[in-house]
């Protein structure tokens, strides 16, 4: 359940960890690997019965496949939901996937203040956590949980934060960006209907960081946001710790693939020092890579590393 990729498992590993195989792009060129059956061989005879929804990428839904996101009332300083099933009822029994139950992922609309976070289940049902919401702003909430005897499943919630909101602009593509004093690289562009390897590379001082620590059973989780909708594209690495192959460091290479062309802004989580960072990148993925048949001949011109095709952000 945790070997995820290798180009060809790679869609079905993810809907079996995250079901989140629609939100990767398997839009036109063949039958979603949905319904996740869990052993590699999705078999598309069965996975259309979701109808659109099943081509959707994830976490734009509040409802799906009879599962419901609900925020509870909490108070200020918490973050409260349930999931409620087919039945009506709160949920109270979850897989564990990365060593959670729960995988509770919040940005605002404009993609800042991202967090991962890892709330607490009560016996009734209810999840609750310290709350992630740093401020003010228009807050979209993702739930990215398994039930037990059902199918991965990321919901996404929107959840206001009243105060006087300052609407961020999206910073520029880069390469190129630091955290908490260590340094991250990215290589590689996601493009939209096909797998492709993005590389993020870690240091530290100048020094390549080559002692990662596992986090959540990884060297690395990257979770990608579209810019307009956000929906919810979760990536894990190419490699396990403990796999005899990944290596803990500079670098985390995921297989990513997007639905579209448009900007996304990743989010890489590691640990290194006993703390879990976060790097954030900014990608415009274009219609084609160079010498390549275009997967979306309407769509924009490739690269270029501007914000193209977004009026009113050329200025940074
Ligand atoms: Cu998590």
């Amino acid at each position: 359940m945790r070997t995820v990729t290798r180009l060809a498992g790679f869609a079905v590993g993810l809907a079996a960890i995250f079901g989140t195989t629609y939100g990767i792009g398997r839009v036109v060129d063949r039958a979603p690997v949905v319904e996740g059956r869990h052993d590699g061989d999705a078999a598309p005879a069965t996975g259309e019965r979701g109808g659109t929804a099943d081509r959707l990428p994830g976490g734009l839904l509040v409802s799906e496949r009879g599962y419901t996101l609900e925020p509870v009332d909490a108070p200020a300083d918490e973050f409260a939901f349930r999931i409620a099933g087919p039945d009506g009822r709160p949920v109270t029994r979850y897989d564990v996937a990365h060593d959670k139950q729960m995988h509770l992922i919040v940005a605002r609309r404009d993609l800042s203040g991202f967090r991962h976070v890892h709330p607490e289940l009560a016996p009734d049902g209810t999840w609750r956590v310290d709350t992630p919401l740093a401020g003010p702003g228009q807050w979209r909430a993702f739930a990215d949980f398994a039930p037990t005897g059902g199918e991965p499943l990321t919901l996404g919630v929107d959840v206001t934060v009243p105060g006087e909101l300052t609407e961020r602009p999206l910073p520029a593509p880069a390469t190129s960006t630091t955290v908490d004093g260590y340094t991250v690289t990215l290589t590689g562009t996601p493009q939209p209907g096909r797998t492709s390897p993005l590389t993020l590379t870690v240091s530290r001082d100048g020094q390549p960081v080559t002692d990662l620590e596992p986090y959540l059973g990884a060297y690395g989780h990257l979770v990608a946001l579209r810019r307009g909708d956000l929906a919810y594209l979760h990536v894990h690495p190419d490699g396990t710790p403990g796999d005899g192959r990944t290596r803990p460091g500079p670098a985390v290479t995921f297989l990513a693939e997007v639905p579209s062309a448009g900007s996304y802004r990743l989010y890489l989580d590691f640990q290194h020092g006993g703390r879990v960072h976060t790097a954030e990148f900014t990608v415009v993925t274009g219609g084609a890579p160079t010498g390549a048949a275009a997967p979306t001949p309407s769509g924009p011109a490739p690269t270029g590393g501007a914000d193209h095709g977004t009026p009113g952000h050329g200025h940074n």
